[in-house]
């Protein structure tokens, strides 16, 4: 008995390192710099590339490996960083990537070093995460290969396939937040990429077999449907977390989603198939008329038959059903979690302050920088990094304790549509309503319906929820989510429509900094880091090192809009003061057409009323 338990002791310590025995270190080095570039043949822009190159590099690695990239920020004008979307970076909060929540930005001729183990496994992606910037290029798939997943033996070959919306502008050029913008129309992509062209991409298959499709939204707005004529396929992964095999003809995939399928082929080789990608043009406030919202692509059988164009089956996107991903089975069977310690409910609203712009809110809270990253305030606070308080009001922050179960109530005041992503998390999604497909636009023309626990009390949640790190609040509906706090860190909870983040629909969780301040401590590269983009980096939100409940000269959102105003007020006041330097175009544009669209129904208010 004796040996026996000893060697069932020596087998449990050993057998974690012989899964990861080959584990490796996976090297990059990355210089960035401008590059030129023209991937829908209609614009030469540029964008940011790596060692010279666009599109970026597909990150590749292996379950347990470690990554290390060393950038070097070669831009000459722009500051960076780089986030690791859907990695937990346990124990590595400062590896995240967004600015000011858990590093500094870091400025032209500045490098930082991104250093931390991937024991997870699916599709992820990487992206800029200062300010606005992936938008500009900054952005590309990493995929972490299992081959112990459940599927592995299921599928032949496999492919990465991004999609993204495409903009001709640097995101600095386009005009966005500002008073001729009042209802906050958001910019219309130019194009839409797949796989970072326009030109046809063949994806060479063979009769019979099975592929693995890995299929990414790195845009920065507009959510794709997705199908193949002809074929259905098995929904095997949902950002990064494997799901019982579920069979379906659409998805729908938000920006930051991501989706693994197995599509099997026909037994025929004389044909080939149209991949169809569909934006979804509900969230556009405007269709330019030579904007091309559907593109065929092709699973190519055999390159001397013909590449049909897709038929359309549908007018509008809408009209597509996707398969819901509320759901969705963690093939691990990860169980419902017990009723939360924490529920945080939030409105999501959109508003004007008094520039008369439109911003985004989660309650009456829109997010701005601090002075100093959140995770360095945690680090150089002591005790004091339990209250609120010291990370300031307006970074919107929640101390979550150690190991407690977190509920986030999320209502959508607005008639758009908002992918919201969590760092550090997959978390569950335990009620959405509407749900997905059909009945998703259901809530629009009506008032907005906050969640209710009386008809959806926890009796109701699934058993085995659905687990994702981004999820997509419907127009006007609400979604509850769960997540336990077992991953000290600062990590942000923000919609990944880029627009959005800009105009502040984000806010800060604080998970066990006490935990957090064990485990890491402010190294000098950092501080280095911050030195080079002058940013401030110990003390509370307003760099205030000694008083750390002293917030006086912190970063405060604008005032808000006198009672009255509303955003047809602001056009009917931009109008009358504007319009005589540049004329009613300007104003149709920014101002009317959006108002039209996005039916914000507000209280009509007179030109002297607002003036
Ligand atoms: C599985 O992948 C690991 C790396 O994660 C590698 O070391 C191992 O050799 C692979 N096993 C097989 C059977 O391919
Ligand atoms: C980065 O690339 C630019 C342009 O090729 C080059 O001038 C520069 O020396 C490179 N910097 C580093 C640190 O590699
Ligand atoms: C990455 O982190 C590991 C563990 O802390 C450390 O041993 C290694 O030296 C680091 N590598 C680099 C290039 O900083
Ligand atoms: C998509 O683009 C990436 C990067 O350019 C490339 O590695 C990959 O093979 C492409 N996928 C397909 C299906 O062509
Ligand atoms: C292709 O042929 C195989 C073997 O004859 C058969 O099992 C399979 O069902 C066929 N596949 C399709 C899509 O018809
Ligand atoms: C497909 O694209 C064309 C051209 O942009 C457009 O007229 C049509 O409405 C689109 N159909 C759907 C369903 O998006
Ligand atoms: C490929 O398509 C061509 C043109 O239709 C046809 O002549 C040929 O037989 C097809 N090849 C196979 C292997 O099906
Ligand atoms: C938000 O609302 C709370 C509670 O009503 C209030 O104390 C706080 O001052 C408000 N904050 C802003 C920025 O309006
Ligand atoms: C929640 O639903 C119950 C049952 O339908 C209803 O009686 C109640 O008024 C609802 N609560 C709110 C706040 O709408
Ligand atoms: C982080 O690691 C701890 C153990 O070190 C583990 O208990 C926890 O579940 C992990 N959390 C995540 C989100 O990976
Ligand atoms: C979240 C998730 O799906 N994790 C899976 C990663 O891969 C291992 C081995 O294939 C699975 O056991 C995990 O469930
Ligand atoms: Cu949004």
């Amino acid at each position: 008995m004796a040996i026996l338990h000893s060697l069932s002791l020596w087998l449990m310590a050993v057998l974690p390192f012989v899964q990861y025995c080959q584990a490796k270190t996976v090297n990059l080095d990355f210089n960035v710099t401008w590059v030129n570039v023209n991937p829908d043949g209609l614009h030469e822009r540029k964008v940011v590339g790596v060692n010279g190159q666009w599109p970026l590099p597909v990150i590749e690695v292996d379950k347990g490996d470690r990554l290390v990239v060393n950038m070097y920020n070669g831009l000459g004008d722009k500051d960076t960083s780089i986030h690791w979307h859907g990695m937990f970076q346990n124990g590595t909060n400062n590896m995240d990537g967004p600015s000011m929540v858990t590093q500094c930005p870091v400025a032209p001729g500045s490098s930082i070093t991104y250093n931390f183990t991937i024991p997870q496994n699916g599709t992820y992606w990487y992206h800029c995460h200062t300010d606005a910037c992936y938008p500009d290029g900054y952005r590309q798939a990493l995929v972490v290969h299992d081959n112990q997943s459940y599927f592995n033996d299921m599928y032949d070959e496999e492919y990465t396939v991004t999609v993204s919306d495409w903009y001709h502008e640097l995101v600095e050029d386009i005009p966005f937040i500002r008073v001729e913008n009042p209802t906050g129309a958001e910019p219309v992509p130019d194009s839409f990429l797949f796989n970072d062209t326009v030109s046809a991409t063949n994806i060479p298959v063979e009769a019979g077999k099975t592929y693995l499709l890995r299929l990414i939204n790195i845009g920065a707005f507009v959510a794709q449907y997705f199908y193949i004529e002809d074929h259905t396929f098995r929904i095997v992964e949902i950002d990064g977390v494997y799901v019982d095999e579920q069979e379906a003809d659409t998805l729908y995939i938000a920006v930051a989603q991501r989706y693994s399928i197995l599509v099997t082929m026909k037994n025929s080789t004389d044909k080939n198939y149209p991949i169809v990608t569909v934006a979804d043009s509900e969230l556009l406030d405007t269709i330019t008329p030579t904007l091309q919202l559907n593109q065929t692509n092709w699973l190519e059988y055999n390159s001397s038959a013909a590449h049909p164009q897709a038929v359309m089956t549908v007018d509008t996107a809408s009209d597509l059903v996707p398969y819901d991903d509320f759901k969705l089975v963690p093939h691990d069977r990860m169980a419902l979690l017990p009723d939360p310690d924490m529920t945080i409910e939030v409105d999501v609203i959109m508003a004007n302050l008094d520039n008369g712009a439109g911003y985004a809110f989660f309650n009456n809270i829109t997010y701005t920088k601090p002075k100093v990253p959140t995770l360095y305030s945690v680090l150089t606070s002591g005790d004091f990094a339990t209250n609120a308080e010291v990370y300031g009001e307006y970074t919107h922050p929640f101390i979550l304790e150690h190991n407690a179960v977190i509920e986030v109530i999320l209502n959508n005041q607005d008639t758009g549509s908002h992918p919201f992503h969590l760092h550090g998390h997959n978390f569950q999604v335990v009620s959405r309503t509407p749900s997905y497909g059909a009945s998703f636009y259901d809530f629009v023309d009506g008032d907005p319906v906050a969640y209710n626990a009386t008809e959806n009390p926890s009796s109701s949640f699934p058993a085995y929820p659905a687990r994702r790190d981004t999820f997509v609040a419907p127009p006007q509906g609400n979604f509850v989510i769960r997540f336990v706090a077992d991953n000290p860190g600062v990590w942000f909870f923000h919609c990944h429509i880029d627009w959005h983040l800009q105009q502040g629909l984000a806010m800060s969780f604080i998970e066990a900094p006490k935990e957090l301040q064990k485990q890491m401590s402010l190294s000098d590269s950092e501080i280095s880091i911050c030195k080079a983009a002058d940013i401030s980096y110990e003390g509370n939100a307003a760099a205030n090192t000694v008083d750390l409940l002293d917030l006086t000269g912190q970063n405060k959102q604008l005032p808000w809009l006198p009672a009255g105003f509303t955003a047809k007020g602001i056009v009917a006041m931009v109008f009358s003061c504007v319009s005589a330097f540049l004329g009613m175009a300007f104003i149709t544009v920014y101002g009317l057409s959006g108002i039209q669209t996005k039916k914000q129904e507000t209280a009509v208010v007179t030109e002297q009323d607002a003036l």
